[in-house]
């Protein structure tokens, strides 16, 4: 399959680095330090310390920058595109600062600029600080869930004023094309583990980007919400929306087809814990939860103002090309066991930032999802 040079992504999400590196100021900044300062500095002396974070140590001489194994430690640097540990400042989180600057809770403080307070004293056998005792920047936000009061619109809402003032919010987005999928799914599905491979998301199974095609055991674009339920087709719009297109294997999409969500049925091949019979298909559990985010996304997303249909989750199943997809208490308990992951949110994040600058509601808001639909 050809793949043109695509420089409208290219001029994207440099766009949005350039935004995510101006919009921060740092609280402080006439008595904070830079981090090679603070490197230079680690005599148990008291400092705010002002740079970008670049990782999570896990190691003395070990950074990671995607799969955060949780939310304790940080790494700063002067430049946002820092690779060297020796020109970074290893930062403690101490537990009651995890929920808001941990990277594992918030991937999307990568690249942001920060400011620290603290000792400066060894973490990790390598210049840290210790025992902050504040943290400001990365949006100016506590709530990782509402980076710059993104949800502002729906504070204090419930039921159908929720789900009305989230269709507002939401709606205002960068569209991409169908072409334009392709790139879009080696950035936001990448595998935490391999970065030439990108993740199945009905059966988990990493495989290589340059797989992508129609033969057998290529992977291709999945619609999560199935094109025929509404007939969107490809067209810009819900058809290229990649908040429910993801990377599946060609003869799995081809055996989920169209079929409605619900638990049962026989093993589906070449998909290790699926399920599916005549009218509903079922991914691995891991998946579960995500779908159904997939799926509450898209009836919030699309309501019929755009040229598209409205599309609306209901209890059944066998909708076959009506605009509705099942089965709603299905979906409720499935997104009630599998609660949104690391790279659920940071594929929520990657979106936001670098593609269609719009969220899913429900990855950063579970609880969202019994407001709007209580039965
Ligand atoms: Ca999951
Ligand atoms: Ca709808």
């Amino acid at each position: 399959m050809s793949r043109p040079f695509r420089p409208a992504l290219l001029v994207a999400a440099v766009l949005a680095l350039l935004g995510g590196l101006t919009s921060v100021t740092p609280s402080n900044a006439a008595t904070t330090i830079t981090v090679a300062t603070a490197i230079g500095r680690q005599d148990n002396s008291t400092a705010s310390v002002t740079g970008y974070v670049v990782g999570q140590p896990t190691a003395t001489s070990t950074v990671v920058r995607s799969n955060f194994p949780n939310d304790y430690a940080l790494a700063l640097a002067d430049s946002a595109t820092q690779t060297s540990t020796s020109s970074m400042l290893y930062v403690q989180i101490p537990t009651a600062f995890r929920a808001s600057y941990g990277l594992q809770s918030n991937p999307g403080l990568l690249g942001q600029q920060i400011t620290v307070t603290g000792t400066l004293a060894a973490y990790f056998s390598h210049p840290g600080l210790k025992n902050a005792t504040a943290f400001s920047g990365g949006g100016g936000s506590s709530d990782p869930g509402d980076p710059g009061d993104y949800y502002a619109g729906a504070e204090g809402k419930t039921g159908a004023a929720l789900k009305a003032a989230l269709h507002t919010i939401i709606s205002n987005q960068t569209k991409l094309t169908y072409d334009q999928v392709w790139d879009a799914l080696e950035v936001t599905d990448q595998d935490p583990n391999n970065s030439s491979n990108v993740i199945e998301i009905y059966s988990g199974r990493s495989i290589a980007k340059s797989s992508e095609g129609g033969g057998v055991d290529d992977w291709n674009r999945e619609h999560v919400w199935a094109k025929s339920h509404g007939d969107f087709g490809t067209a810009t719009g819900p058809g290229t929306d990649i908040h429910h297109l993801r990377p599946e294997d060609v003869s799995v999409n081809s055996a989920r087809g169209n079929l409605d969500f619900d638990n049962g049925g026989t093993a589906v091949a070449q998909c290790s814990g699926c399920t599916a019979d005549s009218d509903s298909f079922a991914p691995r559990a891991a998946a579960r939860g995500d779908v159904a985010r997939m799926i509450f996304y898209m009836a919030v997303r699309y309501e019929g103002d755009d040229g598209f249909p409205n599309l609306e989750v209901n209890n059944s199943v066998g909708n076959g090309t009506a605009p509705y997809i099942g089965k709603l208490s299905v979906l409720k308990a499935w997104a009630a066991a599998d609660p949104p992951d690391a790279f659920e949110k940071n594929r929520n994040e990657v979106i936001y930032t670098q593609f269609q600058h719009n969220r899913n509601p429900f990855i950063d808001h579970p609880e969202w999802i019994s407001s709007i639909w209580p039965n």
